[in-house]
């Protein structure tokens, strides 16, 4: 190995000099390149390389990408597409392969606009991925051929570091019937922060891609371990026939859906570089969700393409019901979130020239897209309501949208007449279930949230009144996922937690007016408590989730023994603590177990749960809220069959376990 790099400094001195100039600024600014230097950056190698696997499938020539992370932590990238060029290149004196992996490419990759649909970070170039490792191979199949070549760091003898040297040119290895390309490579541990690959992340992109590329086979193994109960090394195989059609009903798998049947749309504008795919299901919840991509990659913050879409949709809609006559009611108007609720959409756009903007440069930002999405979208939704076999399809959005139309109307009603009728909040009912505090310093505020009236009791009486105020919660909270806005108005409990917290909720939600730091839910540690606790959290999540994301609400942590010997207490918050107070003591003493909240008196709810100074207090956290609203959509949101289905096969209370465990794992 050291021969090598020798023979590279003397032979390939020239060269080395062309190489250094070209990825000598990567090696200096790495975070311009990939983002960062960090986990995101480290996996930002990988999606380089496989960017390249798939553009040679969205052109047309392979039909499969491998990734392998292997042994020594490198990761291969395997296509089956025409292999990169071997030849030299007449203009620019190289091989394709030295082009590929040598020259940085701004921007736009290669100057052929045509080759390629890239954006944002992605499209940087292979390049950038051998500036920043350790090495790199290449093995190209081409021609019955295969080639071989190697580029590293190279550390000069004056301490300098030169990287993405090519140590052992392009060469003939073998003979193959193959085609296609495989890159290996080993990031270099001075440049990152971590170079341990995260083998979750690596598969559900692949699987995010296989949705993305209808009939394209992408595999996943992770070599560095094995499969414990078969231990043999664990294989992935991703590959969607129905594409976007396939990832909605993946998205509803564990929801009711309206309709099995799926929209799918697709379009292109050829003179404008632009190709769209889009898939509708109605699911019988209320709750949006549009999910949408520009060149494989996720637009989270949405842009110019969902706008247009929403456009489309609306009009195509509002068009059929007018021409079909469906509204009865003539003070009915209709509007784009009417055809939205229980929406649930993937688009996938592939564009020439993109521009992202936004806070993490995720929303699409080209302008003309609005006006393109709004045509295409519009003409074939048009076209695909017109068409007889999508009658019963069309008629169910029609009267989802119309119900959504005269809630959202009466929903007005009911909260104008709350507003000014103060009563219905400040009543009696409210008044009996919240136990406000004195002290009006918002920001030492909190808010306890108590399963049942005796353990709201104990609260009551042994909080401390001055900063703590305490809401007992009766009954269930209701599931937010499967009401409408107007039926969570209705709910007492609910409504309570609305009215106490002081923010109003979903679109009228101001956390400015929230007159508590901490939201702690006090629930029991059994099953019962696990739901209520999920419950809340939902409705937080769906409702209120800035409360979330600023760090608001907090699961109180009530223990599960008490142990007394000779007027010492101890108390046991799980059992492996329990195992270990018993062990440590000699002779006898006094086990209580609480089965709930309710068994405590106010002291010993004060010192164990109350007491800022000696409670344990959990921060939720928005992925913690996000698994709780999905966990109520696999438990509430389906329909009772799927529900017993799923409790069979996949035994979710393990989940709502697995759930309070991690919460409780995070004090
Ligand atoms: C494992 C990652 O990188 N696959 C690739 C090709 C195919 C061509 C190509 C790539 C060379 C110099 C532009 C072949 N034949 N997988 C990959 N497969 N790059 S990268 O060409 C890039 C040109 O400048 C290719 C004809 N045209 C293009």
């Amino acid at each position: 190995m050291a021969k090598k790099i020798e023979t590279a400094h003397s032979q390939y001195n020239a060269d080395a000099i062309n190489v250094l100039e070209g990825l000598e600024p990567v090696r200096k600014r790495p975070g311009m390149y990939i983002g960062s230097t960090g986990p995101r950056g480290l996996h930002h190698l990988i999606w380089e390389i496989v960017d390249n696997a798939v553009d040679e499938v969205m052109n047309g020539f392979a039909d499969t990408v491998d990734v392998v992370i292997h042994e020594d932590g490198s990761a291969s990238v395997k296509d089956n597409g025409r292999g990169i060029p071997v030849d030299v290149n007449k203009t620019h004196k190289q091989t394709g392969v030295d082009l590929v992996f040598t020259r940085l490419h701004a921007g736009g990759k290669f100057s052929n606009d045509d080759y390629k649909y890239s954006g944002g970070l992605h499209g940087v170039g292979a390049s950038v991925v051998n500036a920043l490792s350790e090495w790199l191979e290449v093995e190209v199949y081409t021609g019955k051929k295969v080639y071989f070549e190697r580029f590293a760091r190279v550390d000069g003898p004056d301490g300098t570091v030169h990287s993405g040297v090519s140590v052992d040119p392009l060469h003939e290895t073998g003979k193959t019937s193959a085609r296609g390309s495989k890159v290996r490579f080993k990031p270099d541990k001075d440049v990152f922060e971590t170079v341990d690959f995260d083998a979750r992340t690596i598969r559900q992109r692949l699987k995010e891609l296989a949705f993305l590329n209808k009939g394209t086979t992408f595999t996943f193994e992770d070599r560095r371990t094995v499969d414990e109960e078969t231990g043999e090394i664990k294989r992935y195989e991703y590959r969607f026939k129905g594409g976007l059609t396939d990832f909605v009903k993946s998205l509803n798998e564990t929801k009711e859906v309206r309709s099995e049947k799926v929209i799918y749309l697709e379009a292109e504008s050829p003179e404008n570089g632009l190709k769209l795919q889009v898939a509708v299901q109605y699911t019988d919840t209320f709750v949006e969700n549009i999910i949408s991509y520009v060149n494989n990659i996720p637009t989270t913050e949405g842009g110019t393409h969902e706008t247009g879409f929403k456009l489309a949709f609306t009009k195509a809609m509002n068009e059929y019901i007018k021409r079909n006559k469906l509204i009865k009611d003539k003070d009915l108007q209709l509007v784009g979130e009417d055809y939205r609720e229980g929406m649930t959409a993937v688009i996938n756009l592939k564009l020439k020239q993109v521009q992202f903007e936004g806070q993490t440069k995720t929303k699409l930002g080209n302008p003309e897209v609005k006006g393109l999405m709004d045509s295409l979208v519009y003409e074939k939704m048009t076209a695909f309501l017109a068409e007889p076999r999508n009658k019963d399809i069309a008629q169910m959005i029609a009267k989802l949208a119309i119900n959504a139309g005269k809630t959202r109307a009466e929903e007005k009603r009911v909260k104008e007449a709350m507003r000014n009728s103060k009563n219905s909040m400040t009543g009696k009912n409210a008044i009996g279930k919240l136990s406000m505090c004195s002290g009006r310093d918002y920001s030492k505020n909190e808010l306890f949230i108590v399963e049942g009236d005796s353990a709201g009791g104990s609260a009551k009486k042994g909080r401390d009144r001055t900063f703590q105020a305490v809401l007992s919660l009766r009954g269930k909270p209701l599931n937010t996922e499967k009401v409408k806005k107007v039926d969570i108005l209705g709910n007492a409990e609910i409504n309570t937690i609305i009215y106490a917290l002081g923010t109003d909720f979903d679109k009228d939600f101001n956390i400015k007016n929230l007159k508590f730091d901490k939201i702690i839910i006090l629930a029991d540690a059994d099953h019962d408590g696990e739901h209520i606790r999920c419950l809340l959290l939902t409705f937080f999540y769906r409702y209120m989730r800035q409360l979330v994301t600023e760090g608001h609400v907090y699961l109180g942590m009530p223990p599960l023994y008490r142990i007394t010997q000779k007027g010492e207490t101890r108390y046991a918050y799980n059992d492996q603590e329990l195992d270990k107070i018993l062990s440590s003591m000699r002779g006898s003493y006094n086990l209580q177990r609480y089965k709930g909240l309710g068994e405590m008196n106010d002291d010993q709810l004060w010192e164990t749960t109350l007491n800022p100074k000696t409670r344990t207090l959990t921060r939720v956290t928005v992925e913690d809220a996000a698994e709780a609203d999905e966990m109520i959509s696999l438990l509430m949101g389906a329909g009772a069959d799927k529900r017993k289905d799923f409790i069979n096969e996949k035994a979710n209370f393990n989940k709502v376990d697995n759930f309070s465990a991690k919460l409780g794992g995070q004090k």
